[in-house]
């Protein structure tokens, strides 16, 4: 029973089965470097008129998979989609990224709401629907959402940030506040990744890309405390779908993260060391990662020899294989048809 394998090597990975193939797919893998990507964002009024028509989302989505031979597809969307689906204002002003009216205080928080959210996201679960049947058979769909903590990040200081400094001071000075947030978050998401799951995703990866500018005891509070209750959920509404936890920076504390959340799988970021993705591994569970993005944008023998060092580190374990953040715009098309090459040959 244990061996009979799905046909897609990224399920037999995170189900603890053996797979045929190291399963392959990249963060961002649609996005700015693909000129084709750029003429559908063009078609579009804004970013956010790009994640909310299923015309267009689905079409970025399917974009890679035309061109690589990926095992797995991403839905087009963003973690910012939950904030504005609770009435917080959000835009994106082109060249600079993301901006929200911020959450200071009590009023601010009260003023948001669960009751909305599902029909805001609706046009979410029409792409994620279009992508289930659109997908080749060995090909599997990722539906993701932000963690909360990540999420609050962006909340709490309107923008993105270098340190993640406005929400770290609302943990530390209004913690109580912070942590109605929090919950709030925990809620929402998980409601709509159990949409997600409902609409044809068959794997939930959870983006927790500021997970690494807290100290231990933060750490555990607002990022592991979160992701748990949010896995529970997850189970309870749609047991055995597959989770992958991605605690960006998390460094030494990605082992107890692993044990302690109960995702199914972790994503690393790019400092970690082959060999000690190797030891995660041996320890039962599946690793996703971490090959650098720049390395990926400096392609040539750099790039052979980073594939070949993490697939023989991780040859035998349970590894899927991916950056250790996403691809940036200034990455080549042909760098990507590479390290696929690359790592098919090391199998091959
Ligand atoms: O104009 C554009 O095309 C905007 C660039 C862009 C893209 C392609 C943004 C704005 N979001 C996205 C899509 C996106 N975002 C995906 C699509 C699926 C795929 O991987 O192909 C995903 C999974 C995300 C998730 C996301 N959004 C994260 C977590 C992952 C990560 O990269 O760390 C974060 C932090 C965001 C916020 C966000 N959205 C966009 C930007 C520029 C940012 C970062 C803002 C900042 O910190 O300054």
């Amino acid at each position: 029973m244990a061996d009979i394998k799905t046909g897609k090597p990224i399920l037999d990975v995170l189900d603890g089965r053996t797979a045929t193939r190291t399963p392959i797919w990249l963060m961002r893998q649609a996005g700015r470097y693909l000129p084709e990507y750029r003429a559908t964002r063009a078609q579009a009024r804004d970013f956010l008129d790009l994640c909310y028509s299923p015309d267009l989302a689905t079409e970025v989505t399917l974009q890679p998979l035309r061109r690589y031979d990926l095992d797995a597809a991403i839905l087009f969307a963003d973690i910012l989609l939950i904030p504005q689906a609770l009435g917080q204002n959000l835009k994106f002003v082109e060249g600079e990224g993301p901006r929200l009216e911020p959450v200071k205080d009590a009023t601010d928080l009260d003023r948001l709401r669960l009751d909305g959210c599902a029909d805001h996201l609706a046009p979410v679960m029409e792409t994620v629907r279009r992508l289930s049947q659109a997908l080749p058979a060995h090909v599997a769909l990722i539906g993701f959402a932000g963690a909360p903590w990540t999420v609050a990040t962006y909340m709490v200081a309107g923008q993105g940030t270098d340190d993640q400094g406005p929400a770290r001071m609302m943990a530390y000075r209004q913690p109580e506040l912070f942590g109605k947030l929090i919950d709030l978050l925990v809620q929402a998401t998980a409601d709509y990744l159990l949409a997600q799951v409902k609409a044809g995703a068959e794997i939930i990866q959870i983006f927790d890309t500021w997970a690494g500018s807290l100290p231990q005891a933060e750490f555990d509070k607002w990022v592991i405390a979160p992701t748990r209750k949010l896995v529970a959920l997850l189970r309870q509404g749609a047991p055995g779908i597959p989770v992958i936890g991605f605690a960006r920076g998390a460094g030494m504390g990605h082992g107890i993260y692993a044990k302690t959340t109960g995702v199914d799988a972790i994503s690393v970021e790019t400092q970690m060391a082959p060999s000690a993705m190797a030891d995660l591994a041996g320890q039962g569970i599946a690793v996703q990662g971490n090959i650098d993005p720049l390395a990926l944008v400096a392609g040539g023998p750099c790039l052979d020899h980073a594939v070949d060092e993490l697939l023989g580190a991780m040859k035998g374990h349970r590894h899927i294989l991916n950056l250790g953040h996403g691809i940036v715009p200034q990455t080549s098309p042909d760098h990507v048809s590479q390290l696929i090459d690359r790592a098919r040959k090391f199998e091959a």
